[in-house]
């Protein structure tokens, strides 16, 4: 009997921590539910999204991102240029200016990860880390996510 009230115990704690999808990590940040789009098998490339609230009087940046799901991780936008999709590598990282929020989404910014290891399946938790010019590395888990009806990175 213990152990299957455990077991409830850690499914609760689970589901709620995926329902809340958001933490402050250090008062001045905010990051809003980070996911990342499953892949089918074979397709080497995904793109992760989430908005970054910044609640300080300071400039914040995100300079870069790093993890081991894929050999590469640059930060992205996207630009439609004469009804052609085209993503480019974005120098310099995002800006998110103080007291406002920015949203990375598909068909925007976005954290592009090039030359994945191995399949990222739908409901599986990542961890990615976040490089901040003032709040330093940010290790956030990014949701796996199955979202077929919007393939645009
Ligand atoms: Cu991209």
């Amino acid at each position: 009997m213990f152990r299957i009230l455990l077991f409830w115990a850690i499914l609760t704690i689970t589901s709620n921590a995926e329902s809340t999808a958001s933490f402050t990590p250090n008062g001045r940040l905010t990051i809003e539910k980070p996911w990342l789009r499953a892949t089918p098998k074979g397709v080497v490339v995904s793109a992760g999204y989430m908005k970054i609230i910044n609640s300080d009087e300071s400039e914040e940046r995100l300079i870069s991102a790093e993890s081991d799901i894929s050999n590469r991780v640059e930060i992205h936008s996207v630009n439609i240029k004469n009804g052609i999709v085209m993503m480019r590598r974005i120098e310099g990282g995002l800006v998110i200016k103080p007291n406002s929020e920015l949203i990375l989404k598909p068909g925007s910014f976005h954290i592009m990860f090039l030359g994945l290891k191995r399949p990222l399946n739908h409901g599986e938790h990542l961890s990615v880390n976040l490089n901040f010019q003032n709040s330093g590395q940010i290790k956030v888990l990014f949701k796996v996510d199955n979202q077929k009806n919007n393939f645009a990175l």
